[in-house]
């Protein structure tokens, strides 16, 4: 099954949004295989925003992320990075779907709550970044053989 990597951004910490994240991909039937809490450095923001360094904003990106810790986490599940970026919406916030994180609980552009990572490759990337290979965990959910068909879960 698919891992993608979720940030709490340091808006999303300091509003105390952490738990009603993570409920909704708990709810949503998403299993949580890693957790911990990053501070984010110049070159961790370098290689993680590299399609964005040659962006007007890329500084106040970098400041931003910079702010507080975000709390980083790798959900898993069947073609979780599209459930995971729908449940999160579009990046400007005040134009995301209401329902989703952004449309709730946002109202900016930059300081958007939370990301998600928007491909197969960025997510490996991600991951490989902030988490070491022993912080992410392999583990029988009892609840997978509910949340998916017998053909589902072993994909
Ligand atoms: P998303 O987070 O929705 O995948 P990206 O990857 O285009 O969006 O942008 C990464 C981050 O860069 C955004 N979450 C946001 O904080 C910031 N950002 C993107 N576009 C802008 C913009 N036009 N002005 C300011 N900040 C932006």
């Amino acid at each position: 099954m698919e891992k993608t990597v979720v940030l709490v951004k340091p808006d999303g910490l300091q509003r105390g949004l952490v738990g009603e994240i993570i409920h909704r991909f708990e709810r949503k039937g998403l299993k949580l295989v890693g957790i911990k809490m990053v501070r984010f450095t110049d070159s961790i923001i370098d290689n993680w925003y590299a399609h964005h360094k040659d962006k007007d904003f890329f500084q106040t990106l970098k400041d931003f992320m910079e702010w507080t810790p975000v709390v980083a986490m790798v959900w898993q599940g069947l073609d979780a990075i599209a459930a995971v970026r729908k449940i999160v919406g579009i990046t400007k916030a005040r134009e995301a779907e209401a329902g989703s994180i952004r449309g709730d609980f946002g109202m900016s552009g930059s300081n958007n709550i939370i990301h998600a990572s928007d491909a197969p490759e960025s997510a490996e990337k991600e991951l490989g970044l902030i988490f070491n290979a022993d912080e992410i965990f392999d583990y029988d959910s009892v609840t997978d053989l509910l949340i998916y068909s017998k053909e589902e879960v072993g994909k």
